[in-house]
């Protein structure tokens, strides 16, 4: 086995982007460590697959426990490990939730980043942080959006993400440490939370096939967004923090489509006409919408040599192959077949982890 490169910390590490930043980083033989918080039932679904116990030999990803409302564990962490990069993934990620939770949302996904921020400055290590910005801090900035653009954040969530963002700035302007945003656009996958509303769509299609469901209920059909495949985002935070200096960077594919778009994709990908089966319920729309996010991704594309390569279409076919995998349901096979011919081994089709999440309902937002 070729020797430990670097030492990574991943917050967020049970979520989607971390999930699949942990298996790049593994795979470029990192040394692993993720931060989890402590719940009274299982969070680990999406990495599970890649879990080893630590009393084998040769384990690279390490579990700790920690919360981001706080800096107890935080600090100790970072202070111990002594990481060559950090990853700070985590965060009280659903917009329509924050309107209900703002003061959490401000605290777990604000004012965690100098939390972490300040526990690198007073440890005194030398280490790259990344911090995980959003196109929602664009809100109602007209498209295309670029790292020239104005913020103007059109919920908790955004706003929060705003302050992140500049006091990730700060931090680097006022101690010279490498600390670099990526501002990224929605990025999904089979292992998108079940609230997002590709998954939402994309789930209900397959239960839909399956006969365990006979409507689909959403919000606004009209927003835009510009919707790419998670592991090739989680490669350009990486790339992010290999160059020579940091810097912010827009991460996106340069097209975008409607939620009704994305009902026609789904829908008549399994021969089904979406208008059947959707319908409207102002239980999920929010008191302030943003409409149409564009992602201006030159920069990324000529200073990190990042180009993103599925399309939209090819995004819904591999998250709707993989919602009727984890039902027991024969995929379509487009999407699936789209991966095993084109991406290397660490993003592999999981059938165990879009199983493992199916079990997750879909309730809330
Ligand atoms: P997820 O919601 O899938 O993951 C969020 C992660 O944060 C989970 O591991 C979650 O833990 C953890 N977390 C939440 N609250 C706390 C807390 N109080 N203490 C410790 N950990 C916590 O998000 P994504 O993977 O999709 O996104 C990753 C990051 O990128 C987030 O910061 C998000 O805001 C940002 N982002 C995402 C985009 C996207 O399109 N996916 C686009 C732009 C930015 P648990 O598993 O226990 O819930
Ligand atoms: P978003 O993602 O708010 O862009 O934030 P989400 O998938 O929740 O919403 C996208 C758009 O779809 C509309 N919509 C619905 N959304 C949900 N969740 N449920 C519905 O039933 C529904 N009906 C319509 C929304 O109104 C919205 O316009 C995601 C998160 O990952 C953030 O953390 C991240 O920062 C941004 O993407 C970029």
């Amino acid at each position: 086995m070729a020797a430990v490169s670097k030492r990574a910390l991943i917050t967020g590490i049970t979520g989607q982007d971390g999930s699949y930043l942990a298996e790049l980083l593994l795979a470029r033989n990192y040394e692993v460590h993720g931060v989890m918080r402590r719940a009274s039932s299982f969070n680990t679904g999406r990495i599970e697959h890649i879990y080893q116990d630590r009393h084998n030999c040769g384990v690279r990803l390490f579990l700790h426990y920690g919360d981001l409302g706080c800096d107890e564990q935080l600090t100790n962490l970072i202070y111990n490990l002594q990481p060559d990069e950090i990853y700070h993934l985590g965060a009280q990620s659903h917009v329509k939730v924050s309107f209900e939770m703002p003061q959490y949302t401000a605290n777990v996904s604000g004012v965690a980043t100098i939390r972490i921020l300040d526990a690198i400055r007073r440890s005194g290590i030398i280490t790259r942080f990344y911090q995980a910005s959003s196109s929602e801090m664009f809100g109602s900035t007209p498209p295309p959006q670029s790292e020239s653009s104005p913020f103007h954040p059109r919920s908790p969530y955004g706003a929060a993400k705003v302050y992140a963002y500049w006091i990730t700035v700060n931090y680097r302007e006022a101690y010279g440490m490498f600390a670099a945003n990526g501002i990224l656009f929605n990025h999904e996958s089979p292992r998108r939370g079940a609230t997002f509303v590709t998954k939402k769509v994309t789930r209900a299609v397959a239960e839909i096939v399956a006969g365990c469901q006979k409507k689909l209920y959403l919000g606004n059909l009209d927003a835009c967004r510009d919707w790419g495949y998670a592991p090739e985002y989680v490669e350009g935070m990486w790339r992010i923090l290999q160059l020579d200096r940091p810097d912010d960077f827009v991460l996106g594919t340069g097209e975008s489509h409607s939620v009704r778009e994305l009902c026609e994709a789904a829908f008549s990908y399994v021969d089904l006409d979406w208008h059947k089966y959707v319908e409207l319920d102002p239980k999920y729309r929010r008191p302030a919408e943003v409409d149409f996010l564009l992602a201006d991704a030159s920069k990324a594309k000529r200073e990190l040599g990042w180009t993103p390569t599925i399309t939209f279409r090819e995004l819904v076919h591999i998250m709707v192959d993989a919602d009727l995998e984890s039902l027991g349901l024969k995929p379509v096979g487009a999407g699936k077949q789209l991966l095993d011919r084109q991406f290397p081994p660490w993003h592999t089709w999981q059938k165990s982890v879009s199983s493992a999440l199916a079990a997750i309902s879909t309730h809330a937002s």
